[in-house]
């Protein structure tokens, strides 16, 4: 790091006192900041401002006042000498930045009435920013909230993360299929810093060679390769209604600038020297958009490693600053993985200590563990993230030689414990024998942390009898814990549904439930109230209007906003279960069909909608969105069904649009297989925003179930207990599908939505491959309970009532509650309060 430690003498500090910049904080402040950015920082005027130049000049305002917070908030945290909480994720998916920054500093309103004074609307002023999407799906929406909530509650924190040229990829749906287009979001990003002068020189490649130091002690050296240098990009991250503000630390590669590639232009290799610098440019230009998968690819394994090498170089040089002790590191410094994907970083980290420090091994290994924890976000096989050891040998040579020391230490504590148990050494290698030899990612993970969470009670057990379960047995229980996930209420609450946010704060005495979920609970005691809970619904109504509006808009399809709303928007995946969802559907459609005209007016209005990617790769997914849009083309326009059934697929599904369609639900669907989803977030902003769930006993839905009481959530299907009997039975039992599914599948064949062909392999999944998640065994519960729905929606009352009781009683569920168990019982780090 070429960073310059200018510190300006004492007399001369009062000058800079004096000039010290305050942010505005009434309209007239807000305006001239505007005016001056349009006129300066853009190089425009009122004659040439519009909605895109209108939206940079108020990001840069609010931009500018969040920096002078972040900075004081940077000085208080270094004074202070508090530990630091640092966190390590590949994916931080978090939407929108302006109205996030207006809301959390307290100055959406004072913006309104500039934005206004100036000529513009707010609500489009938001609408011009592209989402920062460098996610996949509910990993990296965790880390943003977990960012928002460690701001908000004070904590000393900093993420760390890949700055990707290109996000997850804009979804089009064109004849009914998913095509990809590139998301380029950075032409103007106003909410970032670069900085230019904070950069580190990546290694990759090369050998290692071993030496003898005087005292006889071998010395490792990592020689050759090639250099990839990392450049920081800080985003400031403001708490909600307090100063503190935290950074996130986004890091993009380009070409080192060392004298290789001068050389080689020197020499009139011109061609070969630009290649380079794209080549390097290449390892941070794009996110891989698969969620809840691992593919393996060797850039991938670079991504991970430039990262992680970058931040612990940054964290490491903020260490030595404060010149304590080595041993003292876990005392200033906490370290978590989310997921496996940084789990490098404690190899790397005793890399540093063992060969630049020279430390000796195990005071190294004792630092390095004492300073990691692991989250685990999935137990899906397919997820699980190995590499291959020659890949690892070629990229990084000197890190596989430290994986397999580890691992040899490791083995030997395991058969000390577990005297001639060759199986049990087998299982829990990091380095496992096959062909080729793969490392295990998580079993590294484990080995180098000391504590390792699930992201729901039922994942968390999961974790510790099934895939962990012989390192349970090795480490002792007490190293396994739970952290039920949260979502932030800041915008999940207050931003995407304010009007929903006024009427709470009216009701529990003001605003604090944004700071303390946990007083929703006051809700329950104007349940009564008639005009309350008359708002309530005019709230959701509103909100569907908002919605049904966008579909004419985009889709040109017109939906009734008093039909039910029933949602399921999310990745699209086998085991989330769309297709269990697009089957019920078909079934409804069908019985609609079969009814007499008399008999259809009495049916109840539905409007299933749908939203999510399909990894690019991941054709059963892509089947199942094609599915899914032939049968809305033929149920939408079929004159016998009318109101009464409309399927609708939003295309783009992102966080933006999630803070649209969130409010606007009656009823959302989180069917996954029983133990397949680790937890699920979005169940939680659904049922905060007053809307019911349907769902299977899996991940969050069992505690949200337990905290809103199962009076007011339409569950259903298989417990996780009982899956694997059934998987069993159906490879090896007779498997019969029911005459209800059967009824579906046949209709698909007979060509009603499109060419058979195209969905061969979705019935054939279910009919004749086993059914491995289950549909066919839960499919009659799930359209009985679908019935219940349809009969409790129409008492409106009852309904609205159980909406409020839900909603009280979502107080768990905040990030806020999560963060603050990480930071007591794997952190061991406490808020710095600003006076
Ligand atoms: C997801 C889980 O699938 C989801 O259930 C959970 O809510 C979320 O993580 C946050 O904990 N996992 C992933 O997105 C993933 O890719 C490797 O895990």
């Amino acid at each position: 790091v070429k960073s310059v430690e200018a510190s300006i003498p004492e007399p001369q500090r009062e000058a800079w006192k004096k000039h010290q910049v305050e942010g505005f904080t009434d309209k007239d402040g807000f305006e001239k900041e505007v005016v001056r950015h349009v006129e300066t920082t853009l190089a425009r005027s009122l004659f040439n401002c519009d909605e895109g130049a209108a939206y940079s000049a108020t990001s840069l305002a609010f931009r500018d006042r969040l920096i002078t917070e972040w900075n004081r908030t940077q000085q208080r945290q270094t004074t202070a000498d508090t530990k630091r909480v640092y966190y390590l994720s590949l994916e931080f998916l978090m939407g929108r930045a302006l109205d996030n920054a207006m809301l959390n500093v307290g100055l959406k309103d004072v913006a309104r009435g500039g934005i206004d004074d100036l000529g513009f609307r707010i609500e489009d002023i938001i609408e011009q920013e592209h989402d920062a999407a460098l996610g996949n799906g509910g990993l990296g929406r965790l880390a943003a909230c977990f960012l928002d909530s460690l701001a908000s509650l004070n904590y000393p924190a900093w993420g760390y993360g890949l700055r990707y040229r290109y996000g997850i990829f804009k979804q089009e749906i064109i004849n009914g299929y998913q095509v990809e287009v590139p998301d380029y979001w950075l032409d103007f990003n106003p909410w970032e810093f670069p900085r230019h002068d904070v950069t580190v020189d990546i290694q990759f490649y090369g050998n290692v060679r071993k030496s003898q130091d005087e005292n006889g002690k071998t010395v490792a050296h990592w020689e050759g390769g090639e250099i990839v240098t990392a450049v920081a990009y800080d985003m400031p991250i403001p708490g909600y209604a307090t100063p503190s503000t935290n950074n996130l630390r986004l890091w993009s590669s380009k070409a080192s600038s060392g004298e290789f590639d001068f050389q080689k232009f020197n020499n009139g290799d011109y061609e070969s020297s630009v290649a380079d610098q794209q080549r390097a440019e290449t390892i941070s230009a794009v996110l891989y958009p698969n969620d809840n998968l691992d593919r393996g690819k060797e850039l991938r394994l670079k991504q991970q490693y430039f990262w992680v090498a970058a931040s612990l170089y940054d964290i490491v040089r903020r260490f030595k600053k404060s010149k304590r002790a080595w041993r003292e590191f876990p005392d200033q410094v906490a370290i978590q993985l989310n997921d496996t994907h940084p789990t490098l970083a404690v190899v790397e980290l005793q890399r540093i200590l063992v060969d630049i420090e020279g430390l000796e091994w195990d005071e190294a290994w004792n630092i390095v563990t004492s300073t990691f924890g692991y989250t685990n976000h999935t137990v899906l096989p397919e997820a699980l993230e190995k590499w291959p050891v020659g890949l690892m040998q070629h990229l990084l040579p000197r890190h596989l030689q430290i994986i397999y020391d580890i691992n040899l230490f490791f083995l030997q504590t395991v058969e000390k414990k577990f005297p001639n148990d060759r199986e049990m050494l087998t299982s829990v290698s990091i380095i496992e024998e096959s062909q080729p030899k793969m490392v295990r990612m998580a079993y590294l993970a484990i080995v180098g942390s000391h504590k390792v969470n699930g992201v729901a009670e039922l994942h968390s057990d999961l974790i510790q009898t099934t895939i962990f379960k012989d390192f349970v047995k090795i480490f002792g229980a007490d190293k396994f814990t739970n952290v039920t996930n949260g979502i932030t209420p800041r915008r999940w609450l207050h931003q995407a549904n304010p009007r929903l946010s006024e009427l709470i704060a009216s009701k529990t005495g003001g605003h604090e439930f944004l700071k303390d979920l946990t007083q929703l609970n006051k809700l329950e005691l104007s349940i009564d109230d008639d005009a309350f809970r008359k708002e309530w619904a005019e709230i959701k109504y509103a909100n569907k209007v908002r919605l049904t509006k966008y579909i004419k808009k985009t889709l040109d399809v017109t939906v009734n906003p008093a039909a039910l709303f029933d949602v399921q928007v999310k990745r699209i995946h086998e085991y989330k279960r769309q297709q269990l969802n697009i089957f019920g559907v078909i079934h409804r459609y069908l019985a609609l069909k079969a009814m007499s005209p008399e008999e259809r007016k009495k049916q109840l209005p539905r409007v299933s909608i749908f939203g999510g990617k399909a990894a690019p790769g991941y054709w059963m997914a892509k089947q199942i969105i094609h599915l899914i849009n032939n049968v809305g083309a033929v149920v939408n326009k079929d004159p016998d069904i009318g109101d009464l059934l409309k399927v609708i697929y939003l295309e783009d599904y992102n966080v933006s649009k999630a803070e649209m369609i969130v409010p606007a639900s009656d009823l959302s669907e989180h069917i996954s297989t029983a133990g397949t989803e680790a937890s699920g977030t979005s169940n939680m902003k659904f049922v905060l925003n007053g809307g019911l769930i349907i769902g299977t006993c899996d991940g969050a839905n069992i505690e949200i179930t337990r905290e809103i009481g199962q009076e007011n959530i339409f569950l259903f299907g298989t417990l996780s207990e009982d899956v694997e009997d059934l998987r069993h039975a159906h490879t090896y039992g007779s498997h019969t599908v029911d005459s209800d599914l059967n009824k579906v599948f046949d209709t698909i064949q007979s060509g009603t939505f499109g060419e058979p062909n195209d969905f061969g392999a979705m019935v054939a999944a279910v009919r004749d491959h086993g059914d491995f998640y289950l549909v066919s065994d839960d499919f009659q519960s799930y359209i009985d309970t679908q019935k219940m729905v349809d009969t409790e929606y129409r008492n409106q009352d009852e309904w609205v009532r159980k909406c409020i009781r839900s909603v009280a009683r979502m107080g768990f569920f905040s990030s806020d509650r999560c963060i603050n168990e990480y930071a007591e019982g794997i952190w061991n780090v406490e808020p710095l309060v600003v006076k």
